[in-house]
This record gives structure tokens, sequence and C-alpha cells, in this order.
């Protein structure tokens, strides 16, 4: 039996610019907060990554191959205005030769404008926590819309601003590996009011363009249900997931988040007056990238800190996932994937809803010219089942971008962790599909399961 997807459903891939592009000097590129983290870290760096600056038509002939008619990816702030400010032609042509080689082989554009590679130099002027920024971002926002607006019409401003914020100046595990938990509370709300500015800013452009921002969720199970375990979940998912959700939908910061986080005492200062209706400009659709749920546990005390390292929670511990594991170690639990649609559903008043990521990385080896990867199958049957679900029962899913198109730059993990339909042989930049793109190209084909 066919589980048939609605008409028009849009079947794509993603991927961003610091994880695929490598050529990190190439034609006046500036260098983003991710080439100083990772060389001050002794990390491996997005140079090369999958070389894709120069190989990008070889990259959309795969495309084009597969059958698959939209594709998502990033623009780097860092190539297009080196300085954060001063435009690069040559960075900005690149990403003209994309889209028009995407659209020349009939694939939709969908243009993200920040995956996490802030300039470096609008770092040394304190990065995000820093709400100059905002109108930077909507300045740069703009200068790529005059490039391109003729023939992108679906636009991300920002993509997980809880990982650009929380990981990235809370815990520091990603650059700018800062970490300081009441300047990430305050990069979180600066990356929303840039979000809101520059919603405005391309809205002012004129066209026909659909805006979004991109969020990833995170449900939370608890192995009782009493008012203890409900009050360590909602601690968890008001800060991973309503921080950003509910000022969007403008009904600012959840009271119950702000008593959370008043001890940092940074939050409720940096939101001036009229920030909140900026930053809750109205979305055309949310994007939702959703890969696994976490676990909570109440602690007796409620002002001990949480073992789980986001900014200022207490009160609760997050547990080790279970069940079969990725090779990330995230837990695979597709029947949340259909609660959290069925949730956003109903909390974003039927806003549509755009699955702007979806995978999983898993080992994978190539034996004679093939890459059996049965895991990454079986995770892409099961997730895209749960979507289904969700729309049977009412959730408005308008897309689905599998994460990702090819194997990458996973970030402090370097290239340890795959989650590619295409397999990438790093030293020699050959590119393998893996029966996982096989699979999905015959579900974009049947536009069903
Ligand atoms: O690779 C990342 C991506 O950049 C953002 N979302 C999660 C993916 C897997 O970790």
């Amino acid at each position: 039996m066919t589980r048939g997807f609605p008409a028009g459903f849009r079947w794509g891939t993603a991927t961003a610019a610091y994880q695929i592009e490598g050529s990190t000097t190439a034609d006046g590129r500036g260098p983003s907060i991710w080439d100083t983290f990772t060389a001050r870290s002794g990390l491996a760096t997005g140079d090369p990554a999958c070389d894709h600056y120069r190989r990008y038509r070889e990259d959309v002939r795969l495309l084009s191959e597969l059958g698959v008619p939209y594709y998502r990816f990033s623009v780097a702030w860092s190539r297009v205005m080196p300085d954060g400010r001063t435009v690069e032609p040559r960075g900005l042509a690149f990403y003209d030769r994309l889209v028009d080689t995407l659209l020349d082989h009939g694939i939709t554009p969908m243009v993200t404008l920040y995956h996490w590679d802030l300039p470096e130099a609008l770092q040394a002027e304190g990065g995000w926590p820093n709400r100059a920024l905002a109108d930077l971002f909507a300045d740069y926002a703009l200068t790529v819309h005059k490039v391109l607006g003729d023939r992108v019409r679906q636009w991300t401003t920002i993509n997980e601003p809880f990982c650009a914020a929380f990981i990235g100046y809370g815990n520091g595990d990603h650059a700018p590996g800062i970490r300081d938990e009441g300047a990430a509370l305050v990069a979180g709300h600066n990356l929303l009011l840039a979000h809101g500015k520059a919603t405005r800013a391309l809205r002012s452009a004129g066209g026909e363009q659909e805006v979004s921002i991109v969020l990833n969720f995170a449900p939370v199970l608890t192995d009782v249900d009493d008012a203890a375990h409900r009050e360590a979940a909602r601690k968890f998912d008001f800060l991973h997931n309503r921080f950003f959700l509910d000022p969007l939908l403008g009904r600012g910061y959840p009271p119950e988040l702000l008593a959370d986080l008043a001890h940092l005492g940074t939050l409720e200062p940096a939101i001036a007056d009229g920030d909140l209706e900026i930053l809750a400009q109205p979305l055309d659709v949310l994007g939702v990238n959703y890969y696994a749920p976490a676990r909570a546990v109440p602690l007796d005390d409620p002002e001990t800190d949480s073992n789980c390292p986001l900014p200022g929670l207490r009160g609760m511990d997050v547990q080790p996932p279970r069940g079969e594991l990725t090779s990330l170690g995230w837990e695979q639990r597709p029947e949340c994937f259909t609660e959290l649609l069925l949730w956003l559903h109903e909390h974003c008043d039927g806003l549509p809803l755009v699955i702007a990521e979806n995978g999983a990385a898993f080992e994978d080896e190539v034996v004679e010219g093939r890459v059996h990867d049965e895991k990454r199958v079986r995770y892409f049957a099961e997730h895209l089942a749960a979507v289904h679900a969700a729309i049977e029962r009412g959730a408005d899913v308008r897309g689905y971008m599998a994460w990702s198109l090819l194997d990458n730059f996973e970030w402090a993990m370097g290239y340890t962790q795959r989650f590619g339909l295409v397999h990438v042989d790093f030293e020699t930049q050959e590119r393998v599909l893996k029966d996982s793109a096989l699979f999905y190209a015959d579900v974009v084909a049947r536009n069903g399961l």
C-alpha cells in the first residue's frame, strides 16, 4: 500500500555553506568564527569539506539525477561581506551561479541566510551578544536578496538559533567557543531580533517571497507522569523549544521561562522596548528540524545546576538516550516526530510547517562501489512514515528536506559523522550514491512511501 503525500509536497535535500563549500580563502572570502574556532581548538576545519565551491556543478547534476526538486543551501556571510559590512562581488557571484545552475536543472533553490558562520570581524565586535549585529544582518539579507531575489522565492533567515546562541556562547562547544551562560541568552534574543529585522527588510524589497526561520526541536520524555517529572520536562522544553518559538509567535518569552532564567539576570535587561514586536514578524512557514527527543528527570533541589549544559537550566537532569542509537549517540524515536508536528500545528495556530532537516549519522562503508546504509534507509522510512501520520492527523506539513545531500563537515565532530545520502570520500572527493539516496529518490518519484 502506498502512503501518499499531498499534491505539491516539497521534497528536497539540505546542506549548509561551511559544511560543504571549502575554499575558505577563495575570491576574497573573509574568516568566519568557524575558521578561527577550529584553528584555535586544533579541530578539523571546513577546508576542503566537500570542495563544493569548486564542484557545485557536479553536485547539482547529482541532485538532478536523484530527481529531488528542492534544494536548501545556506549563504556564507563572510563570502558575501568578508568584514560583515563590505560587499565582495565575487562571493555573491558564486551564489548567483549556483542558483542559475539549480534552475537550469529544474531544481528550486531555498536560501538560508545564516547557518552559524558569522564573519570573524563581527565576533571581534562582540558577536551575537552585541545587538548591533541585528541591523547588520538585515543589511546583509537585503544585499543577498538584491542579487538572488529575482529567482529565489523561499528565504530562511536563521538556522537553529538555539545552537548558534546556546552552544556557541553557552557551553562553548561550537564557535565562537565562549562559555558565558548569561551572554548566551542575550545572543539568543539578538538572533531573534536579527531574524525580525531581516524579515522586515526582505518583505520591504517587494516580490513574492516566503520567509521562514528554522528551529530545532527536542520533544521531552519522562519515565514517570507525576508533577515533579512534568516540571522537569517543562523546564527543558521551555528553554530548548519555546525560548525561540513563543516570541516568534508574538507571545513573548513565557513567564515561567523568564522566572527559570532570572538568576542569570541578563535576558530581561536585553529586551528593549519594541523588540518583541520586531521579532514577531508574521512567518509564512516555520522550518522544523527534528532528530531526537530528550529525557528529563527532576532533581530534589530546584536550584541545583542541571547536568545538561543549557544556559541557566536547574532542578532537572537529562538522562542517557535509549535503544539503538545513531553514531552521534542520538535516540531514534519517530513517534516523537509525529507528536511534535501535531503539537506545533496546534501551538502555532495552523502555521504551515516545512521539515527543514531530518536525518541520521551512521558509519558507512563503500564496498564495490556501493554503500548499503540499511540503518539510514530505515531511519528515513520510519521518520517519513511519522511525517505522513502527522499529516493524516491534520498537521499542515508542506515539505521535507533530507539532511543531508552529502556527507560533510559535522562541526565540532569534524568528518567523523556521515549524514549524507551521498557518500563523500574526503581524500579523493569521489561521490557515491548510497542506498538511502536511491530509496529517497523512489519516495520522491512516487510522492509516497
Ligand atoms: O549538521 C547539523 C546541521 O548543521 C544543523 N542541524 C543538525 C545537523 C546534524 O547535527
